[in-house]
């Protein structure tokens, strides 16, 4: 079929060549305000390939899932690849009142912290669970950076199921990196902060950062059937902050790297303070050896005060479980186990290539992007290349370990992907563009501008031995000019870039949910057959399931408790008329879906609670709290449009002044069933 580019052109070809001449100039001059080379003319005359290159027709699904991070909103955004499709909002460690987590009485526990109940976070970094260091669709591990916490997706039902907070942390933002088989999730403190070793952070005068205040590197055990998390052991590491890590693979997955920052371990204005120092450290830290010394008896124990939170499949209930030590080691009493290489200035990303040789560190305020070697390290530990010591941690020389430097990449470099055809990518936060380099030669071959200021970006399985490298995706802090303009603030966005071929080709801009720092993404037919469709309500054993309509019952406990047991099927829900409740009640719905249809979930909602609607999938039982404050008639219904009589699923409470003789009674239809006594 003819384009209207090639009609146009078979019509006037010298037009078309000048308009296109003319629109490569007005780009190139946009893009220089960028800092590009021009490569953005190609966003107009790829036009229509970029159009059908992302087109997903109707009724056709994606080919990739992809999990990009909700930054300050603490939630997970799942897209479709190609298409940009928003597909679905996961909620982790953020209430949500769309589907009532961390409002209803089941989930509530899944935010609870030994700071009590923290219903919002900032969460930075997905990364998919491994197998033989490939991304295998199970888990998806997220970080929560301001209370630090680590938390477990799991991909059959794409639910938060697991919180685990992290002690002797502040500010979890290297954090959370999966060894290859998912042997441990890693997870290392921005912050510094002076440990009390009792489990708290020491209430220490500020000016004593330099001696009092470590940083911390957190080993979670996973358990490789179930996914479940269980915190192995710390390393406490020197009072630097800790900003990125990433494991090794291949000859190096035995290791796990992270960038550092302030090594000057200055304590205030880090803006000046933390940028002294020429070179900070790339720590690198051999997990395998850190988990054999914490085997076999050098790892000490220390109070603690850390919750951990797991979701139970069957009840859909969250317990919390609190704990009361970890264990850590000291580097300086475990040779071999931690060594610091010298990297510019205050580096943000660290990336290892899919070969697992070549270590990439962008320092944000370097000119060049130095590329260590993996080899040359094993080479100059063996031959003890140090440059002194830093708390008993050998420091490798510079040029020992450095294989080559990416010169003049453009500016801010943060961080680097790979396609798996010997390609490197890195974003350029400054100059707002994504650069290709070439790791055979470390030479720069290609350039985009994005829009604007990049921070992470992404290739499918970029960060694993075997990426998927067709698509790129560029998320950008600032958007600008982007969209139409939704007032001060405006969404984040991500851009869709073709890196299947030499050149890097512009396909689709898509604004995003809060900030995506980082992403992950997965071909859609490793995730998509194992989803669940709906629970089956015979395995569901809630304590307050209710699994027919003649079981539904109205009580109330001692004083001032009263137990809804309710049941939800197209379009009624039993009982939905209620008599008997009091002012300052505290009345439970345990709401069940009897539906064991796929996507028919009911909500359920009454006028004037305190908390959100809870949305209850087919199978399984959801409770909301209501305390009501004043005597009335309280309407109820479901929010979720499920049949043609939705409208209809609706039902009434009356509440009555404290200490009313209305007896409670319920019912649903004409018939009224007797008041049943009270129980005790
Ligand atoms: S860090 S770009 Cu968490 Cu780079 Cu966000
Ligand atoms: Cu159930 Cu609407």
């Amino acid at each position: 079929m003819e384009t209207l580019i090639t009609k146009f052109r078979k019509a006037a070809p010298k037009a078309a060549l000048l308009m296109a001449v003319a629109a490569g100039a007005v780009l190139q001059g946009c893009s220089k305000i960028a800092g590009g080379d021009g490569a953005g003319a190609t966003v107009t005359a790829l036009s229509s390939d970029a159009a059908s290159a992302v087109y997903v027709a109707p009724g056709k699904h994606d080919e990739l899932y992809s999990f990009l991070s909700g930054g300050f909103n603490g939630q997970v955004s799942v897209y479709g690849i190609p298409s940009g499709r928003l597909l679905k909002i996961i909620p982790v460690f953020t209430q949500h009142g769309e589907n009532g987590y961390g409002y209803s009485e089941e989930s509530k526990a899944m935010l609870n912290t030994s700071h009590g109940f923290v219903p919002w976070d900032d969460l930075h970094h997905p990364k998919l669970s491994r197998t033989n260091g490939q991304t295998d669709g199970r888990w998806l591990f997220v970080n929560g950076n301001n209370t630090p916490r680590v938390a477990r997706i799991d991909l059959t039902t794409f639910e938060t199921v697991e919180i685990m907070e992290i002690p002797n942390s502040a500010g979890n933002h290297c954090s959370p990196y999966p060894t290859n088989n998912n042997e441990y999730v890693i997870a290392g403190t921005r912050f510094s902060v002076p440990l009390d070793m009792k489990g708290g952070t020491g209430d220490v005068a500020l000016d004593k950062y330099e001696e009092e205040f470590r940083g911390s590197i957190s080993f979670i055990k996973v358990d490789p059937e179930k996914g479940d998390m269980d915190l192995d052991f710390q390393i406490l590491v020197p009072g630097f902050d800790y900003d990125l890590a990433n494991g090794g693979k291949g000859p190096s997955e035995d290791w796990v790297f992270f960038t550092t920052y302030n090594s000057e371990k200055s304590g205030t204005l880090k803006e000046v303070g933390a940028s002294q120092n020429d070179k900070d450290y790339l720590a690198a830290v051999n997990w395998k050896l850190a988990a054999k010394y914490a085997k076999e008896g050098k790892a000490r124990e220390m109070p603690a005060n850390y919750y951990h939170n797991k979701m139970d499949k069957n009840s859909h209930i969250a317990k919390s479980t609190v704990k009361k030590k970890v264990r850590y080691l000291l580097p300086e009493e475990c040779p071999g186990m931690m060594y610091l290489l010298p990297a510019p200035k205050s580096p943000h990303g660290i990336d290892v290539d899919p070969t697992g040789e070549y270590m990439v560190v962008s320092g944000k305020l370097a000119s060049a992007i130095p590329v260590f070697s993996f080899s040359k390290m094993q080479e100059a530990i063996k031959n003890k290349q140090f440059d002194g010591e830093k708390n008993g941690i050998p420091v490798l020389k510079y040029e020992s370990v450095l294989k080559a430097e990416v010169k003049e990449p453009g500016l801010g470099p943060l961080h680097t992907e790979f396609d798996g055809k010997g390609n490197a990518y890195t974003s350029m936060f400054v100059s707002s563009e994504v650069v290709k380099w070439k790791l055979s030669d470390f030479t720069v071959v290609d350039r985009m501008p994005v829009y604007y200021s990049v921070g992470h970006l992404m290739i499918p399985g970029g960060d694993t031995k075997e990426p998927y490298g067709k698509y790129l995706v560029a998320m950008n802090k600032i958007t600008k000019d982007r969209y139409l303009p939704t007032g001060p603030e405006l969404a984040h966005s991500a851009q869709l870039i073709d890196i299947s071929g030499e050149k890097m080709k512009m396909l689709l801009d898509f604004p995003t949910v809060a900030e995506p720092h980082y992403a992950q993404a997965i071909r859609a037919d490793l995730v998509a057959p194992k989803s669940v469709k709906f629970f089956k309500l015979d395995e569901n054993n809630h304590p307050h399931a209710t699994k027919k309509e003649a079981d539904a019952s109205v009580k109330r406990e001692g004083k001032n408790v009263v137990r809804v047991k309710m049941t939800a099927i197209r379009s009624h829900m039993t009982p939905d008329n209620i008599e008997g409740v009091q002012v300052g009640d505290t009345v439970y719905f345990h709401v069940t879906n009897l539906e064991q249809d796929w996507d028919v979930p009911h909500g359920f909602a009454v006028m004037g609670a305190n908390n959100a609607e809870t949305l209850i999938m087919p199978g399984a039982t959801q409770t909301l709290k209501w305390v009501p404050k004043k005597a009335g008639v309280y309407p109820f219904y479901c929010t979720d449009f499920c049949s043609a009589l939705h409208q209809e699923m609706q039902g009434y409470v009356r509440v009555s002044p404290k200490g009313s003789n209305v007896p409670i009674t319920f019912s649903t239809g004409k018939k009224k069933q007797a008041p049943v006594a009270s129980a005790k």
